[in-house]
């Protein structure tokens, strides 16, 4: 039975007969909401997600482009908007600069293809995964499965070519079962591949689950980051695939997690939970919700992650080995009703407060966090290492300033544009957004005053 928890916002699949594993004793304490309310790391700055307020309802998927013309003066910087490519596909997910000034590009329902410095576009890379334009769509939403999500060079690219491209592949098998036939079922999948004459060739899958793990829960929840470190390791996050809280803290699936593998696939010798029984190898950290934001910092060494919590609760995170993030145990939102999140009850997972990592960021009221950089590019010198981090139904990108572990300084620096649901540093460290629109996405870049166009 397919029904939507809240019209427009998500949609919630049940699955007749289907039970949820229970994996531990039913307690959640009066403590575990006292250490919540203890350690708000992002609290400071709060005043600019408190503008949020006035937010509009829905996915603001048609409200207008409000695109500022002429300079915008920041805090540290003064640039202008310049538009690289118009009239993409509604649902697009990510783009990744290339050095030669090439573009590539994701399209869920469409696919991977290359915009070029003019703006001009190729068609969809022949021979790449398949993707479904199968789906509802409500409230400019898409409850569709079978997508092309994150696309990224290798650190390596220029010598060895390879592009990641994390999609999610839809079942073969599966669908051969008897109460699947009106449904497909898709899951988070990472191919490496390479482009000659606009075809993908050479492609090899670095990470994959079994079929049993392929659900036909929409792909909206995937996640669908891909992230690398210096030291030859890829992340991969998987959002709420299996439900909206199905399997999140089970260690046993693919669900809520970010995985950590070789750039070649294998499973590193060092990953956190390697060797124990009835854990996937791949498995870096967990209890994540819709992680949607996935970026490694060389100078420190740390991966960060960006998540959709429910009604509030958007969160930044330091991903540390091994870790417990807490859906769908504890959040600083609440259910779309207004409850308090406390699915440990429901899921009889007892668990101890004080293992659950706590976000760096905070980001309550939820601006609806898509992706996110650390900046270290050499057009806005003052932004290096902090964070830009983009929204969506905010419709506003953020500059974050993080020390250590604390959050010290939040800057709207431009607010109420588009949904933004990928950013990325280009050549000459111009900041790339890709900007959602009912009326067709566009890419954009941040110039700074005086930069060449
Ligand atoms: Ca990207």
């Amino acid at each position: 039975m397919l029904f939507f928890s809240r019209p427009g916002l998500r949609a919630k699949i049940l699955v007749a007969g289907a039970s949820m594993p229970i994996r531990r004793l039913l307690q959640i304490t009066a403590a575990a909401m006292a250490v919540l309310a203890a350690t708000t790391a992002g609290a400071l700055d709060r005043d600019v997600f408190e503008q949020l307020k006035d937010m509009p309802e829905g996915s603001a998927m048609d409200a207008p482009l409000a695109l500022p013309e002429g300079l915008v003066e920041t805090e540290l910087a003064v640039f202008r908007l310049e538009t690289v490519a118009t009239g993409l596909d509604p649902h697009a997910f990510s783009i990744a600069p290339l050095p030669d000034g090439r573009i590539l590009l994701t399209e869920k329902k469409r696919g991977l293809s290359i915009i070029h410095p003019d703006g001009s576009r190729t068609g969809p890379i022949e021979g790449a995964p398949s993707v479904s334009d199968s789906g509802i769509v409500r409230d400019g939403l898409d409850y569709g499965v079978g997508w092309h999500l994150d696309v990224a060079p290798h650190p390596d690219y220029a010598e060895n070519g390879w592009i990641y491209l994390h999609h999610t592949d839809l079942c073969g098998d599966c669908r051969k079962k008897k109460w699947m036939l009106f449904f497909s079922k898709s899951m988070n999948r990472l191919v490496r591949g390479r482009i000659e004459e606009d075809r993908w060739i050479d492609q090899e899958i670095i990470w994959d689950v079994d079929e049993k793990y392929y659900t036909p829960y929409p792909d909206l929840g995937a996640g669908g980051r891909v992230a690398f470190d210096t030291e030859g390791h890829v992340y991969v996050s998987v959002g709420t695939k299996g439900g909206d809280y199905e399997g999140i803290q089970d260690l046993a699936t693919p669900y809520g997690k970010i995985h950590r593998v070789r750039d070649d696939g294998a499973i590193p010798s060092d990953n956190p939970f390697l060797g124990r029984e009835g854990v996937m190898p791949s498995l870096w950290s967990y209890g994540h919700r819709v992680p949607q934001g996935l970026e490694f910092e060389s100078g420190s060494g740390r991966l960060w992650g960006s998540e959709m919590g429910p009604e509030g609760g958007d969160e930044i995170n330091w991903l540390r080995a091994g870790r417990n993030y807490g859906w769908p145990l504890v959040s600083h939102g609440v259910n779309y009703d207004g409850s308090p999140v406390d699915y440990g009850k429901k899921l009889g997972i007892e668990f101890n407060p004080e293992d659950i990592e706590q976000p760096v960021v905070d980001m309550t009221p939820a601006p609806a966090v898509s992706s996110f950089i650390i900046y270290e590019g050499e057009a806005f010198p003052a932004w290096r290492g902090h964070f830009l981090v983009a929204s969506l139904r905010a419709r506003t990108l953020y500059r974050i300033v993080i020390e250590g572990e604390r959050h010290v300084h939040s800057e709207i620096l431009v607010g109420g544009m588009a949904r933004i649901r990928d950013l990325e540093t280009g050549p000459g460290g111009l900041v790339y957004l890709l900007l959602e629109h009912e009326s067709g996405s566009r890419i954009v870049r941040l110039a700074p005053d005086g930069a060449d166009d």
